[in-house]
């Protein structure tokens, strides 16, 4: 049989270089099962904080609701997955159509400016001038939204002139196989100037 100057058989070298490929391999796959995790942990930390920023934001834009112009409305829509609404959301004095929607898992938020005509004076908002952004990732719930009157009474799209507080949730989940769970994030928004009256 073949033996080196030390005394060590081509097998043994076989199955030491075995063992430690063995080593290596499992270490590899320990690592880049920490590694995973820590990422899944990362991206929910960072779905979970997009949306509450939006959360955040979506408070003070319901709360400045109001008529698109004389005689306007001040919600188009109001849908469990969606809603629509007027609101003075930046610093130009023009009051834009902000709508809140899904798309799959995605969290959007649509915002139309108004177009007025010259001649006649009339505002409208062309869909087609909507710009899209996206504000949360990885939401898991389509009852996004519910609406309430002065009473507290749940009310749906067919009162939508009455409603004064809109209630939002969001589920996030990076990844719905595996730990760490859902987080459910909820807030109440109230119409400032439909409290007034
Ligand atoms: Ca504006």
């Amino acid at each position: 049989m073949f033996r080196n100057d030390k005394g060590i058989t081509l097998t043994e070298i076989v199955v030491v270089i075995g063992i430690t490929g063995l080593i290596i391999e499992s270490l590899f796959l320990f690592i880049n099962q920490g590694y995973k995790s820590w990422r899944t942990a990362r991206d929910q930390a960072t779905a979970q904080e997009n949306a509450r920023s939006a959360l955040d934001k979506i408070v003070e834009e319901i709360r400045e609701i109001q008529p698109s112009g004389p005689g306007g409305a001040s919600i188009d829509s109001a849908e469990n997955n969606s809603f629509i609404f007027y609101s003075n959301i930046d610093i130009d004095s023009d009051i834009e159509r902000v709508r809140y929607f899904l798309e799959g898992t995605d969290f959007k938020k649509g915002v139309i400016e108004p177009v007025t005509n010259v001649n006649t004076q009339e505002i409208t908002y062309p869909t087609a001038n909507e710009t899209k952004y996206l504000k949360a990732h990885y939401v898991r719930n389509i009852d996004l939204f519910s609406y309430y009157d002065k009473d507290n009474q749940q009310i749906g799209n067919d009162q939508k002139s009455n409603i004064t507080e809109v209630h939002i949730k969001i589920v996030v989940d990076y990844d719905t196989n595996q730990p760490p769970g859902a987080i459910t994030l909820e807030t109440d928004a109230n119409l400032r100037n439909k409290s007034l009256l």
